[in-house]
């Protein structure tokens, strides 16, 4: 198949809130800097939802969604030196080139290499997209696009991780579980002995919660009642929600850390007094790790049972049913659902 078209199933997202549909697609070779990789099983994230419900300012139609997973590679594009063919592998949101002013910063896990590219839907090197119905191209989406037996994605959005990973398991190391986990490590820079608040406890709130039970004090806070914050994901929690969690800051140096995504318009702010008297406000984007250097220890601290993923994993269905994962997280009842390919 190296260099040439793949003819593959993928669940298409031809516009906002239509159900998504399996169709052929066709997945063109990889071109300079890019990696084709077979997804073997992905997980549904409330971002993807989020994108399919038209609010996302970035979202474009028709598109693949689908952006936390993990495969194999099957072929490699020209100059891709550091993976192979056969690499099992995570994709990555979050590139890490190791080269830009960002990833040189040592201040940031966000990298400057793709994201103009990654933003609207396209693949760098000629702004175009590998994936197309019989011409007709789709879009890509946050550089990932999943919810395809086959995708391409850059050299420096994939993280290479131990093959003896069970892929069913560690694809949940593409978003949620790193974002909880780093947000509490990196972001918050949680010490021993803090008190601290998580709002929404959906897949990564329950991961800050589980690293945080070991050496701090845990308030589980909502603004209406536990039943709601046991059913609710953080990346679902409105702006208003998102807000409040800074009136609990302590003076001085009490911080608030934002997850996740809110809807094209919306906006959240504060008064001068809560920043002027120490209160600290930030947010993280994948919690913070960097991706393609921190993903595989992720994968090996998980070996090491270290850090707990299966837990999350409340569902598994097949890609034909991934409509119905949608609705499974909709519903509440359900962490992350797992998908075969
Ligand atoms: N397109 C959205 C932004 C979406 C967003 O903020 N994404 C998060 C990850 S959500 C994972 O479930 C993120 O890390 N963003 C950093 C980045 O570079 O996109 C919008 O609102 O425009
Ligand atoms: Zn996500
Ligand atoms: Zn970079």
């Amino acid at each position: 198949t190296q260099g040439q078209v793949i003819t593959c199933k993928a669940a298409v997202a031809w516009e906002p809130n239509k159900p998504l549909t399996i169709e052929d697609v066709q997945v063109a070779p990889p071109q300079n800097g890019e990696v084709r990789v077979q997804i073997l099983y992905t997980a549904l994230c409330h971002t993807d939802a989020y994108t399919w419900s038209g609010k996302d300012p970035e979202g474009l139609f028709p598109c693949i969604l689908g952006h936390e997973a993990a495969g194999v590679v099957e072929s490699v594009g020209e100059g891709v030196t550091e993976i192979q063919p056969g690499d099992h592998v995570i994709p990555c949101y979050q590139a890490e080139c190791g080269e830009c002013k960002f990833c040189k910063s040592g201040k940031t896990n966000l990298c400057g290499k793709v994201r103009s590219a990654t933003g609207v839907g396209v693949m760098l090197s000629d702004h175009k997209s590998r994936f197309s119905i019989n011409g007709k191209p789709l879009y890509h989406f946050m550089g990932t696009s999943t919810f395809s037996q086959y995708t391409v994605v850059h050299d420096v959005s994939v993280a290479k991780i131990d093959p003896k990973a069970p892929l069913e398991k560690v694809c949940l190391l593409g978003c949620g579980v790193p974002t909880g986990l780093g947000a509490v490590w990196n972001t918050a820079k949680v010490e021993a002995g803090s008190i601290v608040a998580i709002f929404g406890l959906g897949t990564v709130g329950l991961a800050g919660d589980f690293i945080l039970t070991k050496n701090s004090y845990l308030i589980i806070v909502n603004s209406s009642s536990l039943v709601y914050l046991l059913t609710q994901s953080l990346t679902t929690l409105n702006v208003k929600v998102k807000e409040k969690n800074k009136y609990i800051c302590l003076l001085g140096w009490g911080t608030s850390v934002i997850v996740g995504v809110a809807a094209s318009g919306q906006e959240i702010s504060t008064r001068p007094f809560q920043l002027v008297t120490g209160r600290v406000w930030k947010g993280t984007a994948f919690g913070g790790f960097k991706s393609r250097s921190q993903v595989p220890w992720l994968v090996d601290k998980y070996m090491k049972k270290e850090i707990k993923v299966d837990e999350y994993i409340t569902h598994n269905l097949s890609l034909a049913e991934i409509n119905k994962a949608f609705d499974l997280m909709h519903e509440g009842g359900c962490l992350r659902c797992v998908l075969a390919m």
